[in-house]
């Protein structure tokens, strides 16, 4: 580097100090504001909560596991489940059986068997109006 070239330099930083109009960047520390603080706290509140959610759901499920490997302990499970199951609409209160034979949907949706599906005893194209395969739907 050559001294000519110092001096266009500093030439160069003189005329940019004095013929700017932009102050120069000056980094400022920032303090977040109160209601940042507060959105930032209830957020990492509401995501220890769903840890401690999660934990409890992987904990029961764990739980409920080792139960059910018992066969006592499955049909615990299974008894206290079915009504919530069937309530829901998940389960049916009784599955159908061979030799089943429903003069309608009345009587089958009385003995708690239905929804009937095309594979199952006690299946008949006719109480399965639109042919879809499954007789005695719920209604909707
Ligand atoms: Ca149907």
């Amino acid at each position: 580097m050559s001294a000519n070239d110092g001096q266009r330099t500093f030439t160069l930083d003189l005329y940019c100090n004095l013929m700017s109009f932009k102050k120069p960047f000056r980094a400022v520390p920032i303090t977040l504001g109160r209601h940042y603080r507060a959105k930032q706290q209830q957020r990492e509140r509401r995501s220890a909560l769903r840890l401690l959610g999660v934990a409890a759901a992987v904990g029961a499920i764990g739980g409920a596991g080792s139960t059910a490997l018992s066969g006592q302990g499955k049909a615990a499970i299974t008894a206290f489940m079915k009504p919530i199951a069937v309530q829901a609409g998940i389960m049916r209160e009784r599955e159908p059986q061979s030799g089943d034979f429903w003069s309608g949907c009345d009587d089958a949706r009385a003995a708690g068997t239905a929804p009937i599906y095309s594979a199952e005893p006690g299946y008949r194209k006719e109480m399965d109006g639109d042919g879809d395969g499954v007789a005695c739907e719920p209604y909707r």
